[in-house]
């Protein structure tokens, strides 16, 4: 794609450098029924490329977010235990710091099937959650956290804040990638906080994307990609300040900050932006070389898992995940190698994955059927998912990790 066309979400900036290009593929969370498997999918353009006026790297397409996020979207917060316990230490430690109480309100943005919601309604706290996707909202309804079905703009947040629902806190993880309207979000985060307030969002983050070469992580959801830097020249544009932040490891390195009204940075915000100057994350000479080492992992996991096949071995894969799409797509391989994908979600078992088609059943079907290797697609969730698969291990069963640097565990 020319990216001379293309001006920066966040700066509006022309200039565009692009970092790698993954080709057309499908959506990644679009799972196909049986009935799907008679056409053709849509497949759109997936290139990520960096801003040197902001340091943001973003992709290129927009896909329309009805189509990405609405009916039929398949991602349930609550199937890891470890999202579960990190959600719910992140809860308790909002409530402890901020003193929360029957008093406060907590918005969260992308409240999905009130994984984390849960955990005030528990402790007394009054929390609304928002999200467009009917199905997860429905389970979070369903289960006593208070849930809109619909997308964050800046008229949702003036609409609350004139219905007197101002929050003490705004939590937004994983949320502020996916949003076609960037600045548009942050306005409304604005509008939505009180005074005193305060933002708590997660973002994967670029660095650990680009150092441990995740780049099964680009997919059409995730419009941008954020560093420190970035995300503090887009706050600070909307007049919100980034006053603490932590590196966290979920999803396979993220960042969490929290923002408020007040500039008052403490001296992790400082540390980091420091950092990430000193390292170069704000300049696309850190970019640069990415493109290159992805293609030779595909080659390298491509080589390797094409050869088990061909010396008669057995290969399913686990985790029905969104990056487990785009690194599926990308390296090329479907059922002539891999046959079937394991997942313990309920709503993607009986689909299939998107491009590829493999079909995708429950993670019983791996001891069942004992296939000699089992590819993990969701290697974020590694540790946990090969606790649970004990039994195939023990059973001579192994695992493969496919990034940095696939290997056999
Ligand atoms: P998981 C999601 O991406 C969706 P995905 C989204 N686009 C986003 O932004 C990122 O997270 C951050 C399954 N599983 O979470 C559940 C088991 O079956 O890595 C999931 O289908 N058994 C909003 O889709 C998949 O694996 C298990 O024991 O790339 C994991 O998908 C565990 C732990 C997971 O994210």
């Amino acid at each position: 794609m020319d990216t001379d066309e293309k001006t920066c979400r966040s700066c509006g900036s022309r200039g565009l450098k692009s970092v790698l290009d993954l080709g057309h593929t499908p959506l990644a969370d679009a799972l196909l029924t049986r009935d799907d498997l008679n056409s053709v999918e849509p497949v759109y353009p997936l290139e990520a490329a960096f801003c040197p006026a902001c340091s943001l790297m973003q992709i290129l397409e927009t896909v329309p977010p009805d189509v990405l996020f609405c009916r039929d979207y398949p991602y349930y917060s609550s199937f890891s235990d470890a999202l579960l316990k990190h959600s719910r230490e992140n809860a308790l430690a909002l409530i402890e710091s901020r003193g929360l109480g029957p008093e406060s309100l907590v918005v969260e943005i992308a409240s999905n099937d009130g994984y984390l919601l849960k955990n005030f309604v528990k402790n007394g706290v009054p929390c609304l959650g928002i999200d467009p996707a009917e199905g997860p909202a429905r389970v979070a309804e369903d289960s006593g956290v208070p849930t809109l079905t619909a997308f964050f703009t800046k008229e949702l947040a003036e609409e609350l804040r004139g219905l007197g629902r101002a929050a003490d806190a705004v939590i937004a993880n994983n949320v502020l990638a996916h949003a076609a309207d960037t600045n548009g979000f942050l306005d409304g985060v604005r509008t939505l906080l009180k005074e005193d307030g305060v933002a708590v969002m997660e973002v994967p983050y670029v660095k650990d994307l680009i150092d441990n070469c995740e780049f099964d992580t680009i997919y059409h959801e995730h419009l941008c990609y954020f560093s420190l830097t970035s995300l503090n020249n887009l706050f600070r544009r909307h007049s919100l300040y980034i006053n603490d932040v932590k590196r966290l490891g979920i999803h396979g390195g993220s960042l969490r900050i929290y923002a408020g009204r007040k500039d008052g940075a403490n001296a992790s915000v400082r540390d980091m932006l420091a950092e990430e100057t000193d390292k170069g994350v704000d300049s696309f000479a850190y970019y640069d070389d990415f493109g290159l080492k992805v293609r030779n992992i595909k080659t390298g996991l491509r080589n390797m898992l094409t050869g088990l096949k061909e010396s008669g071995k057995r290969i399913a894969a686990y985790g029905a995940a969104a990056k487990g799409s785009t690194l599926l797509n990308y390296i090329g391989l479907g059922r002539e190698t891999i046959d079937f994908v394991a997942d313990r979600n309920i709503h993607k078992q009986g689909r299939f994955m998107p491009g590829k088609r493999i079909p995708i059943c429950g993670p019983e079907r791996i001891t069942e059927l004992m296939p000699d290797f089992v590819l993990i697609l969701a290697w974020n969730f590694a540790e946990e998912i090969i606790r649970q698969q004990d039994e195939y291990r023990r059973r001579g069963g192994r695992f493969i990790l496919p990034l940095p640097v696939w290997k056999i565990e």
